[in-house]
């Protein structure tokens, strides 16, 4: 196959994997490309991780980096390099067993910050200065140009901030997805922001190609591997009746008159439940929707196919293998259609409130005020990371949070009295739904919330339990704003860790 670099000065700088890791020192700010395990680096972290393992058996002062990325990889990146504990600080979003496993022993430190901020801090100079930029494209052109790969993520910013870069064209990127991104140069600092001037998801307001400074190259390395590209769990009853709840919600509110029939554009998750309701919305009667979210699934894809979803504007691709197939065979039907943009702008506060997109993402637990915790087991082990559902929960027309009324076999309850840790306050949450029912927390109060949780959301088994909570709250002589009891409030989860049930 023809080559994919065609720029004659980075064609001299093609390396193996092993000699670019050679070239990143103990210490470094590694920005990495990579989000939802599309677009990552596939050869030179495992080259790494091999140094690193080697070198830290060796004895003496351990080596480490610290990698920022767009969001989660995949065990080619964060699997092997926290496998020989090689990362010493992570950020912004993982979803790594290993990685997680680390984080959670205290061996790794970790930062959540939300995805659409995390190139205005590095810009700021908040996290420090980046040495080196790690990126895979899908080819690079004479110019020294760079056509971007499966995803975007933070890459613009990273070949921006990098004294160095080390660049990995992957072959087997679908040549095609040239011409599908959109990067946007129009980025500033405060206070010289100017509006950015996106009405619309289909708008294209950047250019189709990352500029890189060649100068800055430091070497090159040609890969052929395929992304992640973990299979969803086809839609179990559960997320069906999920699905099934918002569906009825969105004929409601728009014979009422507060939705267009073409909706308003929507955001999905990642994970099994906003995939399934995807898959519900594509069976409903709608036509003509449009898409302004993190990532592409395999639902987005198959209502694009199926003209449900007019157009989808993204940052990564999140398919399955079957999903990458599909993709891949009829990428000529989806270019079109498809807009991948850096994660700046593809989660930016102000689109998603000018947009008035409709956010949908998972929760761990939420509690009967309305608080959302999307992060932390227990209120102290990190699952993945607030990832891009806080850029859309506060700023969406409609921020829907949706879950399993239990989790564990039905051991732990999805609702309870308080939250065990907090990402999307009482302030940001306007819909809850799991399978037993929805919740519209829109003008409600406090106590009024309560209520409508409880009732509408909470699993049988735990409803009793959660009323007689919030009653004796009522009645416990403290404040009537937002009754608790502040020392049975997190007894639940204490009940939880003591017996294997709340
Ligand atoms: O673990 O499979 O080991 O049993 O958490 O839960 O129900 O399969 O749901 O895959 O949608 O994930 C919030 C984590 C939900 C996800 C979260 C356990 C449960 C299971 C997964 P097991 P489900 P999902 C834009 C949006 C933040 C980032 C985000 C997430 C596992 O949605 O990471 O929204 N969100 N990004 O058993 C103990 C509880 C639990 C629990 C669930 N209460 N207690 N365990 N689990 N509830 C995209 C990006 O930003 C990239």
């Amino acid at each position: 196959s023809p080559s994919r670099i065609l720029c004659e000065r980075l064609r001299q700088r093609i390396v193996s994997a092993d000699e670019a890791a050679a070239m990143i020192p103990r210490g470094a700010n590694v920005g990495m490309s990579g989000f939802t395990g599309a677009g990552y680096p596939k050869a030179v972290p495992g080259a790494l991780a091999n140094r690193i393992r080697t070198l830290n058996t060796e004895g003496g002062q351990p080596f480490r980096i610290n990698i920022w990325t767009g969001a989660s990889t995949a065990p080619e990146l964060d699997g092997v390099l926290a496998e020989v504990d090689g990362i010493e600080m992570r950020l912004p979003f993982q979803s790594d067993p290993i990685c997680r496993d680390r984080i959670n022993s205290g061996k790794m430190e970790y930062v959540d910050y939300h995805l659409s901020e995390v190139s205005q801090y590095a810009w700021s100079g908040f996290l420090g200065k980046m040495d080196i930029a790690l990126i895979e494209v899908a080819g690079i052109r004479e110019d020294g140009s760079l056509i971007p790969s499966s995803s975007i993520g933070n890459n613009k910013t990273w070949i921006e901030q990098a004294d160095k870069i080390i660049l990995e064209v992957n072959s087997r990127q679908n040549a095609k997805l040239e011409g599908m991104h959109d990067i946007y140069y129009g980025t500033a600092l405060p206070p010289n922001r100017k509006p950015i001037m996106l009405t619309d998801p289909a708008d294209r307001i950047g250019e189709h190609y990352l500029s890189c400074p060649i100068d800055k190259v430091i070497a090159v390395v040609e890969t052929d591997a395929p992304d992640r590209n973990s299979p969803f769990k086809s839609p179990d009853d559960v997320s069906k009746r999920i699905a099934g709840h918002i569906l009825d919600f969105f004929q409601r509110e728009i014979e009422i008159g507060r939705l267009p029939k073409e909706l308003l554009p929507i955001q999905s998750g990642v994970g099994n439940i906003p995939n399934a309701v995807l898959e519900g919305l594509d069976a409903g009667p709608f036509k003509n929707l449009t898409a302004f979210t993190e990532v592409i699934q395999d639902g987005m894809l198959k209502m694009l196919k199926s003209g449900t979803l007019k157009v989808a504007s993204a940052t990564a691709f999140s398919l399955s293998p079957d999903g990458i197939k599909e993709f891949d065979t009829n990428i000529d039907l989806y270019r079109d259609k498809i807009i991948l943009r850096q994660q700046d702008i593809s989660n930016h506060p102000e689109l998603a409130r000018r947009l008035g997109i409709i956010a949908m993402n998972g929760l761990i637990e939420a509690d009967i005020y309305g608080n959302v915790n999307s992060t932390h087991i227990m209120g102290t082990r990190m699952m993945n990371g607030i990832g891009g559902s806080g850029d859309f929960a506060r700023n969406g027309y409609l921020s829907i949070f949706v879950s399993p009324s239990t989790a564990k076999n039905g051991a732990i309850s999805s609702i309870v009295p308080m939250v065990s840790h907090v990402d999307h306050t009482e302030h940001d949450v306007k819909i809850i739904v799991t399978e037993q029912g929805l919740a519209d927390l829109r003008g409600l109060s406090p106590r009024q919330r309560a209520h409508a949780i409880i009732s509408n959301c909470a699993h049988p088994d735990f409803k009793p339990a959660l009323m007689d909570y919030y009653e004796r709250a009522l009645h416990s002589g403290r404040g009537q704003h937002t009754p608790h009891l502040l020392e049975e409030a997190l007894s639940w989860h204490c009940r939880y860790e003591q017996t294997g049930r709340m």
